[in-house]
């Protein structure tokens, strides 16, 4: 796929969007390229590079830096040089690992950071054994060994594989990803498709279940379950008496993520159109990490303002329980490299309460409305209409969304079934299937 971890600017509409077929198609000829796959999965720069792609044998080991480190040589010829420390820390021996937890067992304070390798071996070319002053010996294998090369290239591997962080940027070009709701129910390729893709580009539409409530608690089960919330395991979009929430009115949603007023906001969201409106009722999605690039560039004084901000949100009121929820939440959350990693943003929960200095606040709303103008540019959202059976599943860190407002009615005429997962979950669901869809051919 010849992609890099950070993706560029170039690559933003790189379209049409890999078809979730090719996610599997290239992990297949990936891990056939490799004798020795063992389940070891490659993915991104390194692994191009011809990284891992070949059998772990090593040719010679030997301690270094005075016996601080050791090193050992590759039957390609390339070398990796391991810290002491970490070996001994990492020693799998039933007295230092417990095999059934896959846990350390070894307490910190039994670790000496200046430990020396006594002695190194290589026991065949598959394993290498270090004896320590203590005469406690560890065994390493060698493919154990060179997954945990701490080389930048083997990291970047070993990290694009457990957290395949490779993202697909996209506007209103977007080609929304679709798949069978069934599919992803009884098939684990597509359920694994389904999930990269949702990773990577941030939303898929399922289609065909059925409609009527219930499909969401079924796909709670398909990943492992869903996030609780005071609106309910999962809650029902539709127009209501004395709405709880702005969400519960038949009134136009503006581009927002949901429940910025939690701690740790729900980080995939699934929504089912049970029932439809003839009239209005649209959705509306747009990219939040495309649109804070885009920001970023264009005005990185505002950019700094909303990745700096801590803006106040709550949430009170009854349903499932009675709440009252206060949070801070930066609009746009960074990582130390200044990248967006969570957008927060709901206009609605936004709270009165605003803990700034007084000349800090119409700064901050000029910056708000620059992103916001973004935000609903014609060049990046994406409207379509959910058909009844339709669930979108979406990024809720990502993927801001709304609806156009559509015609009050007594009863009622739209009505879509809501539910959260976190994150963790989702991937956890995610590598499980890769594990199991990759180990079956
Ligand atoms: C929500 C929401 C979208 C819709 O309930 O938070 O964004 O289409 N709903 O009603
Ligand atoms: N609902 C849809 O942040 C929010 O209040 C989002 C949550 C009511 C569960 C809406
Ligand atoms: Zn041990
Ligand atoms: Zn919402």
């Amino acid at each position: 796929m010849g992609r890099h971890l950070q993706p560029s600017e170039k690559e933003l509409h790189d379209f049409p969007l890999t078809s979730p077929g090719d996610v599997l198609a290239t992990e297949r000829r990936r891990r056939r390229r490799r004798p020795c796959g063992a389940g070891s999965r490659c993915a991104g720069a390194g692994a191009r590079r011809g990284w891992l792609s070949m059998s772990a044998a090593v040719r010679t080991v030997r301690a270094a830096g005075g016996g601080r480190s050791v090193c050992v040589r590759w039957e390609d010829g390339s070398e990796s040089r391991y810290p002491c420390v970490w070996l001994r820390d990492s020693c799998q021996c039933p007295l230092c690992f417990l095999p059934s937890a896959g846990a350390r067992r070894l307490r910190l304070e039994d670790l000496d950071v200046d430990i020396v390798a006594k002695q190194v071996a290589l026991a065949d070319s598959k394993k290498i054994s270090v004896t320590w002053p203590d005469e406690h010996t560890s065994e390493y294998e060698a493919e154990w060994l060179k997954k945990r090369c701490f080389s930048e290239e083997a990291r970047a591997v070993m990290r694009a594989d457990l957290f395949l962080p490779e993202h697909q940027y996209w506007g209103s070009d977007l080609q929304l990803p679709k798949i069978a709701f069934e599919e992803i129910m009884y098939n684990d390729e597509s359920a694994y498709r389904w999930l990269c893709t949702l990773k990577k580009v941030g939303i898929v539409l399922l289609t065909g279940a059925a409609t009527r409530q219930g499909e969401l608690i079924k796909l709670g089960h398909r990943i492992g379950f869903l996030r609780l919330t005071f609106y309910g395991p999962t809650w029902q979009v539709q127009d209501k008496a004395d709405a709880n929430n702005v969400a519960y009115t038949t009134e136009r949603l503006c581009f927002h993520t949901d429940y910025p007023a939690l701690q740790h906001p729900p980080g995939v969201q699934f929504l089912h159109c049970i029932k439809q409106t003839a009239a209005g009722g649209e959705s509306e999605v747009v990219d939040g990490f495309h649109v804070s690039n885009k920001l970023k560039k264009q005005n990185p004084e505002a950019y700094q303002i909303l990745s700096s901000t801590a803006v106040d949100y709550t949430d009170v009121g009854v349903d499932y329980c009675d709440f009252a929820v206060h949070c801070k939440q930066r609009i746009i959350d960074t990582d130390s490299r200044g990248q967006a990693i969570r957008i927060n943003y709901n206009n609605a929960t936004r709270d009165t309460v605003f803990d700034i200095p007084a000349e800090k606040v119409r700064p901050f709303y000029a910056a708000l409305k620059e992103f916001n103008d973004l935000l609903n540019s014609a060049e990046h959202k994406f409207t379509f209409k959910m058909k009844p059976g339709d669930v979108l599943t979406f990024d809720n860190w990502r993927v801001l969304h709304g609806r156009q407002g559509y015609p009050p009615c007594a009863e009622v005429t739209r009505h879509l079934e809501g539910a959260y997962a976190d994150w963790d979950v989702v991937m956890s669901r995610l590598q499980l299937l890769r594990k199991r869809v990759l180990e079956r051919d």
